[in-house]
């Protein structure tokens, strides 16, 4: 079995594959197109393919292991979207293998053979000009089914035409469908979700709440709140449920029951979760960027009861001026193939602040948390970015180090807007943690026609920045912002900048011009250290599409 790191740099690539088309490996970044179109592959061939190699034994391994982690004999459903339906077919003509003979195949040195429905694939000339060539690798000598049922974006057209060029053979009836009839379906056993939450990926599950029901209520109800999710949802029983806790200096270790966290304090605090991909569909408009392409609903507001942490790590002797630790890293119960937990971290001074409130959750507005959103535990830190708000959490471990995770290393940072897969260094950017202040126009959407009442419009939406700093203004225009007004109201909740985690829900009434039938409203909010959002997203636009808080603009039509 290989080193964890050295399976975590092999699939390193593949969370962001999740979202977007590209296959990134070996801490290499290459957009998809590139990379197979691209003759830059040629030279990272010699250093790619011992990799790839020494990976293959070290991967059954773990693919093992998260089948222990994930079990549930549910007899998985391959869906076939309409258009690959072609892919895989049976082919006259061609020899017959079983999966017997395809599992001979296994390594370079046998050459690599995989199946896909019918179809028999020998990829190893694939696999060396395409280092790594994603999840495939996963599946050498079987079926690559399972791990498209997992990664479901990897099953496109693009890259089935490409497998077909490789096809050496049809695979014995008999065994079709075989190696995914009993397998645990990583996906069998997810939550039911309300009817309303419009989901950009399914498996992993994402999806936003539409914008008039978002601002209904300065508490997001939990059905209505966003889900942002990487892997599958672990199922958990909270009776057993145990969470690791690990001091790195002292090599103090501990494990808490959910019945121990109960046992502190119970810290209540109103605190706005968002990712740090919201808005990105507007950034989008600019240039394209690699992401899910949310709306501007990846945001909610809840009320999150649980232990705080600075409680929790003080009974393990770690305190302001006690500990040389630089940050706290939390890891999910969420694992990938090689089981791999989601994971991030945050620095210590936020972790051990009282006044940071950050608090290992085990409710949300007053119910056990939804396992959507981390059923038993997951951490809440307010002010910071959703990716550090660690779900099911499994692990904390306090350290010198951030995170080694994927989404802390590689995922969640700004950059320059000249700064593309091709050229940027991860290294050079820090991980996001306080989130920028941020507003969006939720009433009236984009294209509505609109009511004009006495000259004027009523517009709503919220505002929120991050680092526990208020909303003090929101102002609003409806001339593509020419001229500007205060919002009439806003709402929150009590707490006073530094620590006002919670948004603002905002309404206002705007006069139109006179004589126009359609205007550009916009939004900008002004939070208590009068941070502005920036004009527009030319200036700001990066490739991952994050940090996406220039104005908001909403076209609407206007009838009188
Ligand atoms: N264990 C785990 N924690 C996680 C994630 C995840 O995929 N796994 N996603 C993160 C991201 S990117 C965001 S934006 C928030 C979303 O929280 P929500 O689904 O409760 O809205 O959870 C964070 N915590
Ligand atoms: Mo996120």
């Amino acid at each position: 079995m290989l080193p964890r790191l050295a399976l975590r740099r092999l699939l390193e690539g593949h969370h962001a594959g999740c979202q977007v088309l590209a296959f990134r490996l070996f801490g290499s970044h290459h957009n998809y197109h590139r990379e197979w179109n691209g003759q830059q592959q040629q030279q990272q061939q010699a250093r790619h393919k011992h990799h790839v190699l020494a990976t293959l034994a070290g991967i059954g391994a773990g693919v093992a292991l998260w089948m222990k982690y994930n079990h549930q004999t549910v007899a998985a459903k391959i869906e076939i979207p309409q258009e690959t339906e072609k892919y895989g077919a049976f082919q006259n003509g061609l020899p017959e293998y079983t999966l017997d003979d395809v599992a001979k195949h296994g390594t370079m040195k046998d050459r690599i053979w995989v199946s896909y429905r019918y179809g028999v694939y020998d990829i190893t000339d694939f696999v060396s000009q395409h280092p790594g060539g994603d999840k495939i690798l996963l599946g050498a000598g079987g079926s690559v089914e399972p791990f498209w049922a997992l990664y479901a974006v990897h099953k496109n057209p693009h890259v089935l035409n490409l497998f077909e060029q490789y096809r050496i053979g049809n695979l014995a009836a008999q065994d079709v469908g075989e190696s995914v009839k009993n397998m645990d379906d990583p996906y069998a056993n997810e939550p039911r979700r309300h009817i309303t939450l419009k989901p950009s990926s399914k498996q992993p599950f994402n999806a936003e709440p539409p914008l008039s029901l978002l601002v209904d209520n300065l508490i997001t109800p939990n059905e209505l709140f966003y889900v942002r999710n990487h892997l599958p949802v672990p199922d958990i029983d909270a009776s057993a449920y145990e969470l690791e806790l690990l001091d790195e200096e002292t090599q103090k270790e501990k494990t808490l029951t959910l019945k121990d966290i109960k046992k502190y304090p119970k810290h209540t605090v109103t605190s706005t979760v968002m990712c740090g991909g919201n808005r990105r569909s507007e950034m989008i408009k600019v240039k394209p960027v690699k992401g899910l392409s949310w709306g501007q609903a990846a945001i909610g507001n809840a009320v999150w009861s649980g232990a705080r942490l600075c409680d929790v790590l003080k009974d393990m002797g770690i305190e302001d001026g006690k500990t040389s630790a630089f940050h706290v890293q939390f890891e999910g119960i969420d694992t990938d193939p090689t089981n791999m937990p989601y994971g991030g971290s945050i620095q210590i001074e936020k972790a051990l602040d009282p006044h940071g409130d950050v608090i290992l959750a085990y409710e949300m507005n007053g119910e056990p948390i939804p396992r959507d959103h981390g059923y038993p535990v997951r951490v809440i830190v307010p002010g910071v970015v959703g990716a550090r708000n660690v779900k099911w959490l499994g692990k904390i471990i306090v350290s010198k180090n951030e995170s080694n995770a994927h989404w802390q290393q590689n995922d969640y940072k700004g950059f320059a807007p000249n700064v593309d897969w091709d050229t940027v260094d991860f290294k050079k950017s820090p991980a996001i943690q306080e989130l920028p202040v941020i507003s969006a126009i939720c009433e009236p959407l984009e294209g509505e026609v609109v009511k004009v009442k006495n000259g004027k419009i009523k517009i709503k939406g919220y505002a929120w920045s991050g680092g526990g700093r208020k909303i003090i203004r929101v102002d609003v225009s409806s001339d593509g912002g020419k001229n500007w007004q205060a919002a009439d109201a806003l709402e929150s909740d009590e707490a006073r900048h530094p620590r006002a985690w919670g948004w603002s829900i905002w309404t206002a009434e705007v006069p139109v011009p006179e004589g126009r039938f359609e205007v550009q409203l916009c939004a900008k909010a002004i939070d208590s250290q009068y941070n502005i959002q920036p004009e527009n997203f030319e200036n700001i636009w990066n490739f991952r599409g994050v940090l996406s808080n220039a104005y908001h603009r909403v076209n609407v039509k206007l009838s009188r």
